[in-house]
């Protein structure tokens, strides 16, 4: 059993229900919900829209591999309606997105999964909320608390 943390953002329709059907259905094909942070709305970060978006954090209990679980929360965006990304590249809105944040203490560096996920310490709508559940758990790559990150990502962004 892996403990793993996901990601969840939605800036597109009925937002807080799309949050709750994702939990469901990882609830079903990933594991046990360990915990799950408060939603927090957010402002699109790294793209421009008029959509706010409104994300969270959940604490999973799995048993499936990396790959696995990538595969698995794909086919769960897709399930629920997920329109392919943009071609450019950049990002898009959309109704539900479940990023892989951290599987145990794993470090992974593939072509489809990178682990602890890349952007994890910059991005205060994925600090926010696992700073609240897992305020003591340690970045496997630098070493420090999410508590930590959190609070110099936001003495970053004051400056
Ligand atoms: N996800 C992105 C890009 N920008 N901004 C917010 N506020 N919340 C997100 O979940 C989000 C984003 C790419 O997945
Ligand atoms: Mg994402
Ligand atoms: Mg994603």
């Amino acid at each position: 059993m892996a403990k793993i943390f996901l990601g969840l953002g939605t800036n597109l329709g009925e937002k807080e229900k799309n949050l709750w059907l994702a939990i469901h259905y990882i609830e079903k094909r990933i594991g046990k919900i360990l915990s799950r942070s408060a939603f927090y709305v957010t402002p699109p970060w790294g793209f421009v829209s008029d959509n706010e978006f409104l994300n969270g954090v959940i604490e999973v209990d799995a048993s499936l591999s990396p790959e696995e679980l990538l595969r698995t929360t794909q086919e769960i965006e897709i399930g629920m309606g997920r329109v392919s990304r943009s071609a450019d590249g950049n990002y898009t809105d959309r109704s539900i997105d479940i990023d892989l944040l951290l599987y145990d203490d794993l470090i992974l560096e593939a072509d489809s999964l990178t682990l602890p996920h890349p952007y994890l310490h910059k991005r205060l709508f994925v600090l926010e909320p696992l700073a609240e559940i897992a305020p003591d758990y340690l970045h496997p790559v630098l070493k420090k608390s999410m508590a930590t990150l959190l609070a110099e990502l936001q003495a970053d962004i004051a400056t």
